[in-house]
């Protein structure tokens, strides 16, 4: 990647899937940006954001979200493990067979936000699992309402 410099911006080109370059356009429009670099920049702008918030030493609260097919030889036993392992961080789960295949699993966390980013790669990454997802939000502790 090229960046190029100047007046405090900062340019440079990427290459997308054509497919996602048209969806990209299309939500541009749609959410009603005049550039797409504003678009992308706000994108970019939430994810800093979200990133922080993972990787830091700050107390945080948030759900890990896994997809996966029970089907799928050993992922309920090492996904149970890692559960296991990290006891202290996860405070509820909720499991909820969605169809003879397919099992949605809710986790709920508190802990540091590095620790509780490493539980969730390791979970989201597991043989098996098709989806996951980390929501991150704050203990309610620092958060003035
Ligand atoms: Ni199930």
């Amino acid at each position: 990647m090229t960046t190029h410099r100047g007046k405090g911006v900062a340019r440079f080109s990427i290459s997308l899937p054509s497919g996602l370059a048209a969806q990209l356009e299309r939500m541009t429009r749609e959410k009603g940006y005049d550039n797409r670099s504003r678009a992308v920049a706000d994108m970019i702008r939430a994810h800093v954001i979200e990133h922080r918030q993972k990787y830091g030493d700050e107390e945080i609260a948030g759900t890990i979200t896994l997809l996966y097919d029970h089907h799928t030889q050993h992922v309920q036993t090492a996904l149970t493990d890692i559960q296991h392992n990290h006891h202290h961080v996860i405070i509820a789960t909720l499991h909820v067979h969605l169809d003879p295949h397919n099992c949605l699993e809710l986790l709920a966390v508190r802990g540091k936000a590095a620790v509780i980013k490493r539980i969730a790669d390791e979970l989201i990454a597991a043989k098996g699992v098709k989806h996951g997802k980390l929501t991150v939000t704050s203990t309610g502790k620092n958060l003035p309402s």
